[in-house]
């Protein structure tokens, strides 16, 4: 009985210390203490004087009390093993009963939660605008010349006065002209064919932003922020919305009758092309300990993204690839800071390179690389008429790291290749998911060579045969010993 309630109080002081920048949350440090007390079936009066005392002492102490949310790997044991529907369904349930703020409260919030100084916000004197991603004074919020609440999924797309106007993890500061010019433009890259294409997408918007006449991409150090902001949105607030408030919806074919905000498929692949960052895991795990009680399940999760939404593409498997195309030498880690990391893909003269790709896992996917990119790779041409396209791309040093191959038909995609370098791995998210790589069996260390790198020797249909080139990288070129063969 005595350990439970010190073990209360303890938890209380230590909780504190991780966050007594939290002035505001710390006033009622003691009340929740005593709630917190409260809890324990055996609580005595001697305790409750002990606890009390340690209170006073630390009079501006946070609380022990835990919300839900705050233990992550319970928070999300019901969607163990979900997809698709049911997946988003139980999703909904865990995280739409939240504690919803006033409309007036969400300023002093985002002071916190969007700070420039992510690790004190407190004492921070500006925050973040969102497609700027500069910094502006705390002070000037809702002036004309400052920043105001700018809506990710905006207010004409479904949110009346009900939790979803309020919910923190879609508002974020932003600049009051890049706001408007903003509007309610949903979200995705200009068409190649577009005529009004502006960018930046503002003056004072990042360099890196660009928009037409419907479409608007902010910079891309937050476009996966905002694609899982919005995921939020869709999955909260996707049943069952009482007086009178509608379903919210994520698709391709945006419309604000039917309120179905997008581009889904360009939110998908932001999700992928930028991941989770500390900061966004930071303002997460803030949104749940000081605000909502709640957490936006795709930072936590961002593979969830693909379980729920790309349900309908089809992942095609076949051992007789009508791609000729593989993952050729690539280099990953040396001695030192890692030097000279690239990865090399042959393409064979039958096979269109601008239907292919390569996904960089980590266990998870976590980069993406169109072998078309313009600024990634540099193209050779062998001898033999193969193509050679060099990447100078960082690549994952470890386990759980491998390199895929995939060809991009009109309607399908297939898994061309799928190796790993530091044992076997199963993808669980991207195009291999679900699917088992293959290791190479070689691996490089922290002593090789920023000069070495791992390569096919021989190839004969799938069955590759490695060799590790002790000081030879050749990217850019095939290796003489290599055979070239068309499975
Ligand atoms: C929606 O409401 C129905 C009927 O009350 C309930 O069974 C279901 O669980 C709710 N779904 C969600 C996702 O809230
Ligand atoms: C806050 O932002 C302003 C510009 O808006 C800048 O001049 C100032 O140095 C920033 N303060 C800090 C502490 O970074
Ligand atoms: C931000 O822009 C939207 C769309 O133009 C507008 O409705 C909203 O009022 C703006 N927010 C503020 C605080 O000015
Ligand atoms: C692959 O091709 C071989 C011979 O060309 C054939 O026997 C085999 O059935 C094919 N496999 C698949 C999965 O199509
Ligand atoms: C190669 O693929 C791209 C993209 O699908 C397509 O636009 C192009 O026409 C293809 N080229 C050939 C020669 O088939
Ligand atoms: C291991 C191996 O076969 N390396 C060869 C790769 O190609 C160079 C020439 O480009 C040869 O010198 C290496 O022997």
């Amino acid at each position: 009985m005595f350990m439970d309630s010190t073990k209360c109080c303890q938890d209380y002081e230590t909780h504190l210390e991780s966050a007594s920048i939290f002035h505001h949350t710390r006033r009622f440090g003691w009340l929740r203490c005593l709630i917190c007390k409260s809890r324990l079936v055996y609580q005595s009066l001697l305790v409750f004087l002990f606890c009390f005392t340690l209170v006073g002492a630390e009079a501006s102490a946070d609380s022990v009390f835990e919300f839900a949310c705050e233990d992550v790997s319970s928070y999300y044991s019901p969607v163990e093993n979900l997809e698709g529907e049911e997946l988003m369904k139980k999703l909904s349930l865990i995280v739409s009963n939240h504690r919803a703020l006033p409309y007036k409260k969400v300023w002093d919030a985002l002071k916190v939660l969007d700070a420039a100084d992510v690790d004190n916000p407190d004492s921070s004197e500006n925050v973040t605008e969102i497609y700027s991603l500069k910094a502006v004074p705390k002070l000037l919020a809702g002036k004309p010349e400052g920043w105001n609440r700018e809506h990710l999924w905006p207010r004409s797309y479904g949110l009346t006065y009900g939790p979803s106007l309020s919910d923190l993890h879609n508002i974020r500061p932003a600049d009051a002209n890049v706001n408007s010019s903003r509007g309610n433009k949903y979200y995705g890259e200009c068409l190649p064919t577009s005529l009004d294409c502006h960018k930046p997408a503002n003056k004072e918007a990042a360099s890196d932003t660009e928009t037409d006449k419907n479409r608007w991409a902010p910079p891309f150090q937050v476009r996966g922020d905002i694609a899982r902001a919005l995921m939020y949105m869709a999955v909260s607030y996707g049943y069952n919305q009482t007086d009178g408030s509608p379903n919210l919806h994520l698709s391709d074919s945006p419309s604000i009758k039917k309120k179905e905000m997008g581009l889904l498929s360009t939110l998908l692949k932001w999700n992928e092309l930028d991941p989770p960052s500390r900061e966004e895991q930071l303002r997460n795990h803030r949104v749940c300990s000081f605000y909502q009680h709640n957490r936006n399940p795709f930072v936590d999760h961002p593979e969830y993204a693909n379980l729920i939404w790309k349900q309908g593409t089809e992942h095609y498997h076949k051992d007789n690839h009508s791609v000729d195309a593989w993952v050729n030498e690539f280099h990953y880690n040396n001695k030192g800071k890692d030097n000279n990391e690239f990865v090399e893909i042959v393409v064979g003269p039958s096979t269109n390179a601008s239907e292919l790709n390569v996904a960089l896992y980590n266990g998870k996917m976590y980069r993406f690389l169109p072998l078309v990119h313009d600024t990634k790779f540099t193209v050779t041409r062998d001898r033999s008429g193969f193509l050679i396209y060099t990447a100078w791309s960082e690549l994952q040093n470890g386990p759980g790291d491998g390199i895929e191959l995939i060809s991009v038909g009109k309607k399908q995609q297939e898994v061309v290749q799928f190796i790993s370098y530091s044992g076997i791995i199963k993808a669980t998210d991207g195009p291999a998911i679900g699917l088992e790589s293959i290791d190479i069996g070689l691996q490089e260390t922290d002593d090789s060579s920023e000069f070495d790198s791992l390569g096919v020797i021989e190839k004969q249909g799938d069955k590759l045969e490695c060799r590790k080139f002790i000081n030879k990288a050749s990217p850019r070129k095939l290796n003489m010993s290599q055979i070239l063969s068309h499975s």
